[in-house]
């Protein structure tokens, strides 16, 4: 059972407090500020390990937490960053944001490291806020409170072999007699729109990861039929196994059906022919199929691999398993280098904070006015409410981002409750 699609929770640490502290030296009198800065929280990151097939370990495990990091001291001492919290991923894993759709991360090469969840910084320690007029200013920032996001973590097929070949020629059906798999099977053309998994084990206990891809047609690769996508994908298969229909029940010519589809992989990418190919010629049970077989030996040459099946009645299968078995054995994984990044699937894109204005309100059935979102919220949970100086600037930075005016303009009078996540305070114009 191959899991291939998971939602996983994941918050950066937060950041350690800065600290409220004064200089206590012998002789120096009134000492000045000396609170230190909070440390970095841990950052939450994947990372991909070559052994992992696939995205099994997250079915139990789906919230992960970074460590936060340590409060500042006095005498100016900051805390210490924590360390970063490493989630080991399968190569092949795509990294969605589950509320946008877009693309965090496309893990694909061993060692290669993402952070999907940034860490707090450390809130800022007392000597930071001393100015000329308040030189000893008993101000300090709590830690800014790690990303958080929920994230969608997709396998791409990496399959040992890929099944490729025009619609209804039978890959579904060669899939679902070979391995576990129950691909969705009928006459009718792109009747595989996603890829299936199967694992195969040979008679000699050879095992492999066989891919059912999708049909392809004649323009797969500037994007016909289901194309692209599914091209992708056999770019991350090591055997090529080429399904051809030999009755040519569809009208279409066998070896005609072969140049095609070779076409359409060289157009894709070039390095797609270098990859070791075998030639499947299935629906042999039928009537004509003999002939035609005779036919595209002559026309194919003496050098094509050509293994004579029927997926229906399972004719022919084990000669074809092993040659995939020993094929497997002898090539290596190809690196998978995007020579043209696709942009809208390679992109990483940082995007915290959704509301632009950082915040927004509304009303509670109370009458009261209630304010959220990032930025402000974000403000609320760095700021010390224990202290006066810190409640002095949270209040002029909630003026300096027009919360008090957009306020206003909602009908907000004095004395009114305003609400923000766990608080509450009075509006005073
Ligand atoms: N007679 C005969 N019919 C077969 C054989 N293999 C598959 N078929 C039939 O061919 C039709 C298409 O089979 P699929 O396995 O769905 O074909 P596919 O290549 O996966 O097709 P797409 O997913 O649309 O690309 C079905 O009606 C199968 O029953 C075979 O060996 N002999
Ligand atoms: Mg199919």
């Amino acid at each position: 059972m191959f899991v291939d699609h998971v939602k996983v929770y994941v918050k950066g640490g937060d950041g350690g407090d800065g600290m409220v502290a004064f200089r206590r030296e012998k002789y120096v009198p009134n000492g000045g500020p000396a609170g230190g800065d909070g440390g970095k929280g841990g950052d939450i990151v994947f990372i991909v390990e070559e052994g992992l097939r696939t995205l099994m370990d997250f079915r139990y495990k789906r919230i992960f937490k970074a460590d936060r990091g340590t409060h500042g001291m006095s005498k100016n001492q900051h805390g210490a960053k924590a360390q970063d919290t490493l989630i080991k991923v399968p190569p092949g894993t795509v990294v969605k944001d589950a509320d946008s759709g877009e693309t965090i991360a496309d893990l694909v090469e061993h060692g290669q490291t993402a952070v999907i969840a940034r860490g707090g910084r450390g809130g800022r320690g007392n000597s930071r806020f001393a100015t000329p007029q308040n030189p000893a200013p008993e101000l300090s920032e709590k830690g800014e409170p790690g990303f958080e996001r929920n994230v969608i973590l997709e396998l791409k097929v990496l399959a040992d072999a890929g099944l490729v070949g025009f619609p209804s020629v039978g890959k579904s059906t060669l899939l679902s007699v070979v391995s576990a798999a129950k691909p969705k099977i009928a006459e009718y053309h792109f009747t595989t729109i996603v890829p299936n998994l199967g694992m195969v084990e040979t008679e000699d206990q050879r095992s492999f990861v066989m891919a059912d891809l999708p049909g392809l047609i004649e323009g797969a690769h500037e994007g016909i039929g289901l194309g692209h996508q599914f091209l992708r994908h056999i770019e991350r298969t090591r055997v090529i196994v080429h399904v051809i229909d030999m009755s040519a029940m569809e009208g279409r010519d066998p070896y005609e059906d072969y140049l095609t589809i070779n076409e359409e992989l060289q157009q894709y990418n070039m390095r797609l022919t270098e990859r070791p190919q075998l030639i499947v010629a299935n629906k042999m049970d039928m009537p004509g199929a003999d002939e035609n077989l005779e036919k595209f030996r002559e026309k194919v040459g003496e050098d094509a691999r050509i293994f004579p099946i029927s997926a229906l009645s399972r004719q022919g299968l084990s000669n074809l398993l092993f040659a995939i078995a020993d094929l497997l054995e002898v090539t290596p994984e190809f690196p998978l280098i995007d020579e043209e990044a696709d942009e809208s699937e390679s992109t990483v894109l940082y995007k915290h904070e959704t509301d632009a204005d950082g915040f927004t309100i509304s009303r509670d059935s109370d009458g009261s006015f209630v304010l959220s979102g990032y930025a402000i919220e974000r403000l609320f949970k760095m700021t010390d409410f224990s202290r006066e100086d810190s409640i002095r600037r949270f209040a002029r930075q909630m003026r300096g981002m027009g919360i008090d005016d957009a306020l206003r303009e909602r009908g907000a009078e004095n004395g009114d409750t305003v609400r923000l996540l766990e608080f509450e305070f009075e509006f005073m114009d």
